[in-house]
């Protein structure tokens, strides 16, 4: 997402660099180049405006701190309004005095509701919460199935009857309460703002509901014209906030940057892809900082704590102290990387992280054949892969559907890499990473903790 801006102020902020001063004219030329880089990445023409015009108010003003150069300075005061147009703060979610917490979803046709359900589910799940999921689309024959099928995966019970939109949901916050579960999700059919028969539906279902929080879900890709759509559900629904859904194939970001003015609302949670761990309370900070190619540590920081198992760390730290760290522990650590998305994004959010190697095509085939090779390998060979002689490799190669090339490349660099967890360097930081664990007593994957040093 925001590939096209962040090319375009990486190109602004180049040219900025070399600048001494800057007089009202640079300035002005700056912002006419911001100008257009936003209306290309399609936001909205009144976000535009009142973006361009805060940043000129405080670049020509005295807010020229002394200590930063003026491209800095630039560079700050356009992170700091980018924060304020994503809505500023981070959303925050207090529960109910009285459980259950009821949250309701509504939203168009397709725009990600049922997938988001589930998603979020996970999410209050990890939040120590006991999530029921109410499934009120009666309208698709099929939703209520997908739901079943999206709660099964994460593990959430599903409630639902074939009766009607407004007494499934009646129904499901009683068995909410019967059997004692704290938060309920609330999926609806998907509708379109002109068909006011369904409108009033979900208007009666809100009624029961009786929501705490009622999320518009928007669909990134559709762009600022799928957030306009919030106006007609506004004014049937009292929204909270929006959920934006694949931001992941959203390349120009005018939706996220025109939700919080145009529905009135702030951004509660993004989507970034299908599976429920794709899915994560919204940043305004650190998505500016992303848009403007600052990396995003920090989402990458929690997502690590939360998808890296403590223990499986601890162990491959272990071994790394004491120079037996293996093929099999190789094996091990990919899992726990794949959990945390596709190596692409997790690449992505790394700052400091050259464009060309951002950009460079990770393929998560490659991936999956270095973790075919081991699986083909037996477990003597993992943990010594000296032993493996060329009719093995042969072997090796066919049972995993790669080339006995694949299989030396690999050997090679797992030796390669081997050698340099050994000197000094690597083992040290793990080593130091590995007592601060110790401390917090919490999850936290050492190599990540130390990128967060690198800002
Ligand atoms: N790439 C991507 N696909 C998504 C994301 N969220 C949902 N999808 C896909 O979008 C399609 C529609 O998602 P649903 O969750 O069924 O949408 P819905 O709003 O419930 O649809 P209706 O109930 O028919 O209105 C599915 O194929 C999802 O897998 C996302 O964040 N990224
Ligand atoms: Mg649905």
């Amino acid at each position: 997402m925001f590939d096209t801006l962040t090319d375009r102020f990486d190109g602004i902020f180049k040219r900025l660099r070399g600048r001494g001063r800057l007089g009202d004219a640079e300035v002005g030329e700056v912002l006419r180049e911001i100008r257009v880089a936003l209306l290309e990445a399609d936001v909205s023409l009144d976000v535009v405006r009142d973006l361009i015009e805060r940043i000129r108010v405080r670049c020509s003003g005295a807010e020229l701190s002394n200590s930063l150069t003026p491209a800095q300075q630039v560079i700050k005061v356009v992170n700091e309004e980018l924060t304020t147009t994503l809505g500023g703060e981070a959303f925050r979610l207090s529960y109910a005095s009285r459980p259950p917490t009821v949250v309701l979803l509504a939203g168009l046709q397709g725009a990600g509701k049922t997938t988001a359900a589930a998603a979020l589910a996970r999410w209050f799940k990890q939040q120590g919460r006991h999530p029921l999921l109410v499934g009120a689309d009666l309208q698709r024959p099929a939703a209520v199935e997908q739901l079943k099928v999206l709660g099964r995966g994460v593990g959430v019970a599903v409630f639902s009857e074939a009766t009607d939109p407004v007494e499934v949901t009646r129904h499901g916050i009683a068995e909410a309460n019967r059997v004692g579960r704290d938060v309920v999700i609330v999926d609806t059919a998907g509708r379109l703002a002109i068909d006011e028969e369904l409108m009033d539906e979900v208007r009666r279902v809100a009624a029961v509901a009786k929501p705490d929080y009622t999320f518009f879900v928007v669909d990134a890709m559709t762009g600022q014209d799928a957030v306009r759509s919030a106006t007609a559900f506004g004014e049937a629904l009292s929204l909270d906030g929006v959920i934006l859904t694949k931001i992941d194939g959203d390349a120009r970001g005018g939706a996220a940057l025109s939700v919080k003015q145009v529905v009135g609302r702030p951004i509660a949670f993004v989507s970034n892809g299908e599976r429920p761990e794709d899915f994560e309370p919204f940043h305004p900070d650190r998505m500016a900082s992303r848009i403007l190619g600052m990396g995003d540590v920090l989402t990458l920081i929690e997502r690590a704590e939360r998808e890296y198992d403590a223990d499986v760390a601890e162990k491959a730290m272990e071994r790394l102290r004491s120079g037996r760290f293996t093929l099999e522990d190789f094996h091990d650590q990919l899992q726990q990387m794949k959990r945390m998305g596709p190596l692409q994004s997790v690449l992505g959010m790394l700052p400091g992280v050259p464009k060309e190697v951002r950009d460079a095509p990770i393929d998560d085939r490659d991936v999956a054949r270095v973790e075919a090779i081991i699986r083909s390998m037996t477990l003597a060979e993992r943990e010594d892969p000296a032993v493996i002689n060329g009719s093995r490799r042969l072997r090796i190669a066919s049972g995993s559907g790669t080339s006995t090339s694949d299989v030396n490349n690999l050997l090679r660099q797992f030796k390669e890499m081997q050698k340099l967890m050994r000197s000094t360097g690597a083992m040290g930081a793990m080593a130091r990473a590995g007592n601060r664990k110790k401390k917090k007593g919490g999850r936290v994957t050492p190599s990540l903790k130390d990128a967060g040093s690198l800002r």
